[in-house]
């Protein structure tokens, strides 16, 4: 069940809250996959003639960042009985969709920012025109990426990843949750719903695209793929409301971005709407939701169960 903010504030009764007495090392976990994404990151792409156009591209996809994304595709294609190498080449390329949508998201005519993951932000370093064009670069790159990097998975499951991440980037996604959130800008008044659509396609969608095209990958079937993408559904909009939260009390510095910019530019945000009291409760609430989607998977689950943990106790 993916929680509707009107309706919401309320745990699934329908669903058993799932308990699992666990001693899984997150750390240690999430620092092992990271160095494993940065590595094929690295060796995705080469800098070749015209250098500067592969160079901004690396710039900002080996600029750090969480990888919280390649890493749900990692572990959901584990969990559905796949492996790493065959998920890695799908992984890079959520991480190249995603880099690309915050290149795209800081320049000037969307929100305008200096940083990004404690680093200047793509125009800042090679001006507008070559940072639109480095967004580009990756957006093409990463399916061409999935379609020829990817082995030992079926061509029908490759296809449908394709297919899966072109639906998550588009209208019918990042792209439209972006439109919606730029018409919102400096209105005094969004509704719950206007909200939930933004955050749902603008940050949602991607992550449940992760977790998604990983099961698709080890060829998981339609009632599994079914449970993840709830799974999926409720962390992606508990992590854009920590997102907000973390807008309003983190620092820049812990940010490695601009802190305070949902309220100068005016933006919609639940905080905004319900409170920081509320808004905590509702991530809290999502994330059990999300967890109790887990509960037929038993043991394998954990390395998502303790993901979905980790997005309401981020500080970044
Ligand atoms: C995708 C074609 C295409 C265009 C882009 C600009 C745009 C359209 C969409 C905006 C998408 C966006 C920037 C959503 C915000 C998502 C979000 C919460 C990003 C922060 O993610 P983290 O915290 O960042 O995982 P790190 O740096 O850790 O990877």
């Amino acid at each position: 069940m993916v929680l509707m903010p009107k309706t919401g504030h309320q745990i699934n009764p329908m669903l058993p809250q799932f308990q699992i007495d666990t001693t899984f090392d997150l750390s240690t976990y999430l620092a092992e996959r990271k160095a494993l994404v940065e590595k094929a990151l690295d060796s995705s792409i080469s800098v070749v003639y015209p250098e500067k156009i592969y160079e901004a591209m690396r710039y900002s996809l080996l600029a750090g960042g969480k990888r919280l994304r390649p890493i749900l595709c990692l572990a959901t294609c584990e969990l559905a009985g796949g492996n790493i190498e065959m998920a890695m080449p799908t992984a890079c390329a959520l991480e190249m969709i995603h880099t690309m949508s915050l290149i795209h998201d800081d320049l000037p005519a969307m929100d305008n920012d200096d940083y990004r993951r404690g680093k200047l932000t793509n125009h800042k370093v090679y001006g507008e025109d070559i940072a639109i064009l480095a967004g580009d670069g990756l957006l093409s790159y990463a399916f061409e990426f999935v379609a020829t990097q990817t082995k030992d998975v079926l061509p029908q499951q490759v296809l449908q990843v394709i297919a899966r991440l072109g639906k998550a980037v588009g209208a019918a996604g990042l792209v439209g949750g972006q439109v919606v959130d730029l018409a919102s800008e400096g209105l005094s008044q969004v509704s719950e719903k206007t909200l939930h659509f933004i955050h749902t396609h603008k940050t949602g969608a991607l992550l449940e695209a992760c977790v998604v095209c990983g099961a698709l990958l080890a060829s998981a079937s339609q009632t599994n793929v079914q449970k993840l993408s709830r799974y999926a559904q409720n962390i992606g909009l508990a992590f854009q409301i920590v997102d907000d939260i973390l807008d309003i009390t983190a620092t820049t510095e812990e940010l490695g971005k601009t802190a305070g910019k949902d309220l100068d530019a005016q933006k919609a945000t639940y905080p905004a709407i319900w409170g920081l009291e509320k808004s905590r409760c509702q991530a809290q609430i999502l994330v059990q939701n999300a967890k109790a989607e887990l509960e037929i998977f038993g043991e394998k689950a954990l390395p998502l169960i303790a993901l979905a943990d980790f997005i309401i106790s981020r500080s970044n």
